[in-house]
């Protein structure tokens, strides 16, 4: 048994962590780990810190029973997916696992299991059950399969490989109700995604001989959308399609004035290394970063424009 497995195994109350703003990973290995925890018949919560979860992801099993204040009587808490420690949004005393698949992964809590050859942490989950013989349910079949999903950009980016297809196979063969995922985290949107997607395509300009496309997205944006704020990131991530673009940049305005930036790269450049210069992470493909205390969103264009020209 591993050294997790052993840990789980001596806690009374466990907590499990999805990071703020969760995404279908997060949200799904947490709820893989919740449905385990419950079939040893441990006490358990599922907490994340931010208020609106994506309407698209309260399919998940459990998803009703997040929170977003911690529970004190927890003694162990395992933290899905957070690259580091604000990601989850909450202080507190107790034990963390820490399982992820972001290479920038800090290491944070008293036991870390970090694989970043893994395309998901739902993968990272699966094999930890998979070595220790735990029998996978329908319930967190679904659950991890969602995550593979979501992480994979439906299966074509390029980390996805054999073994991905043969993951699928076992949580399809486990009952993953694989078409329920591929609805809601593939193809659902809302009235407000549709809107931002039109404001956001309008606004895009290109720089640096088209090699980078640029968003930058308002409060008022926003408000006249009705979007939410991940509505932003699938505007972001179309645009590396158009063949010249090499590195996406967003940078959204949030209600207290900070800046959100996030960036894509098609693999040329690796924009974690640009995002940890502000504090963020993320993968080389794939990462974002917190402006706080930020001047206009064209001055912290400008900035982060000087770092990409210096890489593509
Ligand atoms: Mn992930």
């Amino acid at each position: 048994m591993s050294e997790i497995i052993q840990r789980i195994s001596q806690a009374k109350h466990v907590v499990v962590i999805a990071h703020l703003n969760p995404d279908a990973d997060s949200l799904g290995s947490a709820s893989a780990m919740y449905t385990y925890l419950l079939t040893l018949h441990k006490k358990v919560s599922f907490f994340c810190a931010s208020k609106n979860i994506n309407k698209k992801l309260l399919f998940l099993p459990w998803s009703e029973k997040i929170r977003d204040t911690f529970p004190v009587s927890a003694d162990l808490a395992i933290a899905l997916d957070c690259g580091n420690k604000s990601r989850l949004g909450v202080e507190f005393a107790c034990d963390l696992i820490n399982i992820d698949h972001h290479y920038s992964n800090e290491r944070f809590g008293e036991f870390c299991l970090r694989d970043s050859s893994c395309i998901s942490t739902s993968q990272v989950v699966y094999n930890l059950f998979n070595a220790n013989k735990i029998k996978i349910n329908k319930k967190m079949a679904t659950s991890l399969y969602a995550g593979l999903l979501d992480d994979s950009d439906g299966f074509i980016s390029d980390e996805v490989d054999g073994t991905t297809f043969a993951l699928v196979k076992e949580l399809i063969d486990s009952g993953a109700d694989y078409k329920l995922c591929n609805k809601f985290i593939m193809k659902y949107t809302s009235l407000g995604a549709f809107r931002l997607k039109a404001i956001m395509h309008k606004n895009m300009i290109l720089v640096h001989d088209a090699k980078i496309a640029t968003f930058c997205v308002t409060n008022d944006d926003m408000k006249a959308s009705g979007a939410a704020g991940e509505d932003c990131e699938s505007v972001l991530e179309e645009s590396l399609y158009l063949p010249s673009v090499e590195v996406a940049l967003l940078l959204k305005q949030n209600a207290d004035f900070s800046i959100k930036g996030s960036l894509r790269s098609k693999g040329k450049v690796d924009v974690s290394k640009i995002a940890s210069i502000f504090g963020g992470g993320g993968h080389t493909n794939r990462a974002g970063f917190i402006i706080h205390n930020a001047t206009t969103l064209e001055e912290e264009k400008i900035n982060i424009l000087k770092l990409i020209y210096k890489d593509v």
